[in-house]
Order: C-alpha cells, then structure tokens, then sequence
C-alpha cells in the first residue's frame, strides 16, 4: 500500500558559490545512509536536452541573451526535467533534490533582468503544471564571497560557464534580496541557512532542516 507513495520535492537555491552542489551532494548521502531512495539533479542540466541548453546559456563567448530568450530557454530546459526526471521520479516515492528551480528564475530573470515574477509564475504553471517545492533549502551568502567561490571553482575545472558571475553587484545582490523575499513569502516550505559558515556547519543546518521536514511530513525512508 506504501510503495508507491509519493516521495518528495527538495531544492536547494542560492547565488553563485553557495554551496548547493556541494551541499546537495552532502544532503543526498545522508539521506540514502536513513535509508531513504534519493535522485540527484539540477538546473540547467537534469536531462541530456538541458545539458544542451545549459552550455547554450552559461558559456560566456559571444552570448547576449534577452532577457525573455534566456526566460524560455530556462523554462524549455525545465519543461523536459519536470516530465522526464522529476515527476516520475516523485512518483516512484523518491526524494529529489534539485540544485536550483523555478525559484532561480524568480531571482535571475525575475529580480535580476526585470521580468515581473507575476509572469514567470504564470509560465511556470502553463509550462509544468502546480509543481513547486515542497522544502527550498536557501543557502543565502553574501555574492562578493560567493563569485569569489564559483569563479575560484570554474577555473579548477576549465569551465566555461560564467556568464552570470560576470554580471554586476548590483544584479546578484537583487538576486539575493528575491530569494530572502521568496523564502520570507513561504516560510512554511523554506529553510534559510547562512551559507557563509564553516562548510561543515552549513551541511549540518541543511541536513536537520531536511529530516526535520521530511518527519513531518510523514516522509520515512523506503528503502527495505
Ligand atoms: N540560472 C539558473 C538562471 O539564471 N535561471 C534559472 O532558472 C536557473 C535554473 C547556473 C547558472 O544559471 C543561472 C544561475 C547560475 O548563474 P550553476 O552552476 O548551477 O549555474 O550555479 P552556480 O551558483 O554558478 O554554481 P556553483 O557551482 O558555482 O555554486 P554552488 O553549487 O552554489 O557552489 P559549490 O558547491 O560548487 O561550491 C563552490 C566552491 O565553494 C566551496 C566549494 O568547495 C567549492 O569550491 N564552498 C565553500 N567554501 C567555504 N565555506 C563553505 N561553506 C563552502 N561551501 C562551498
């Protein structure tokens, strides 16, 4: 009767170097260790098309996107994650967790290029539906510490994918302020953790917000 219970919606957002795929990587192994079953994604990517556009959007050679391009193409990307990935994933009574959503659009295209959030919720529920997170972990950091991260991180790994952390203060501080506003609107379905502590102490914020709600919630590990 329990086995095909729906499992659960985890995100993990935040601005440039926060610490999300690091977290999430962290959260996801103490998660299977309780013996829960957990699918690890993220956004762009989660699916061989949005790796596609993924690489369309962050590189950084020759790129000026409008504001609504990069909007539909971040939503593109999101319609075959939500449909291929993630629902069916819910489905079959598996904790996703995601590193960013719709809520990084909200932030981004909404808080940063200017786009009303009233119209990217609008999209967001023609495009895929009522999905929303049932637990946004935001890892809020200060984006002067957190570009400093991700730029240190992009050149380790040859990356060419900085096309947002060369945007202006200005920008990734909107950012930030719309994902506090975010969390601040649903307090309910969000955590807020100061991701600027000891990585350590950031993992284990994360990792007790997270069984805290899933307890809650009636959520108990599957695995047999
Ligand atoms: N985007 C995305 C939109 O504009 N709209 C959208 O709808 C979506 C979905 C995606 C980009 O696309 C934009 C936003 C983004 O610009 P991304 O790679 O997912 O790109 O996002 P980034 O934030 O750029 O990814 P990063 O990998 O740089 O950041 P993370 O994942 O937050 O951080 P992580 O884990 O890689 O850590 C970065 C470095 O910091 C260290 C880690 O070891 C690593 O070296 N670190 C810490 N160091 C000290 N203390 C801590 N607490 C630390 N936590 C991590």
């Amino acid at each position: 009767m329990n086995t095909r219970a729906r499992g659960a919606f985890l995100t993990i957002e935040g601005g440039e170097g926060a610490g999300k795929g690091t977290i999430l990587k962290d959260l996801a192994s103490r998660l299977t260790g309780a013996g829960y079953r957990v699918l690890e994604t993220r956004e762009p990517g989660g699916t061989p098309e949005g790796l596609e556009l993924r690489q369309l959007m962050l590189g950084t050679k020759g790129k000026v996107w409008d504001s609504w391009a990069e909007l539909l193409l971040m939503t593109a990307a999101r319609v075959q994650h939500v449909r291929r990935v993630i629902e069916p994933a819910i489905a079959r009574g598996e904790i996703v967790i995601s590193d960013r959503f719709v809520g990084s659009t909200i932030a981004y295209q909404g808080a940063g290029q200017g786009i009303p959030a009233a119209e990217i919720e609008d999209l967001h529920h023609k495009a895929v539906g009522d999905l929303w997170p049932d637990l946004t972990v935001l890892l809020d950091i200060d984006p002067r510490i957190g570009i400093q991260r991700s730029l240190a991180r992009l050149e380790q790994e040859n990356l060419d994918e900085g096309r947002f952390e060369a945007m202006s203060l200005d920008f990734h501080n909107r950012v930030r302020e719309s994902f506090l506003l975010q969390a601040a609107a649903k307090p309910g379905s969000h955590a807020v953790i100061n991701a600027e502590w000891p990585l350590a102490d950031v993992a284990s914020a994360v990792a007790d917000a997270a069984f805290a709600w899933l307890g809650k919630n009636g959520k108990t590990p599957t695995k047999t």
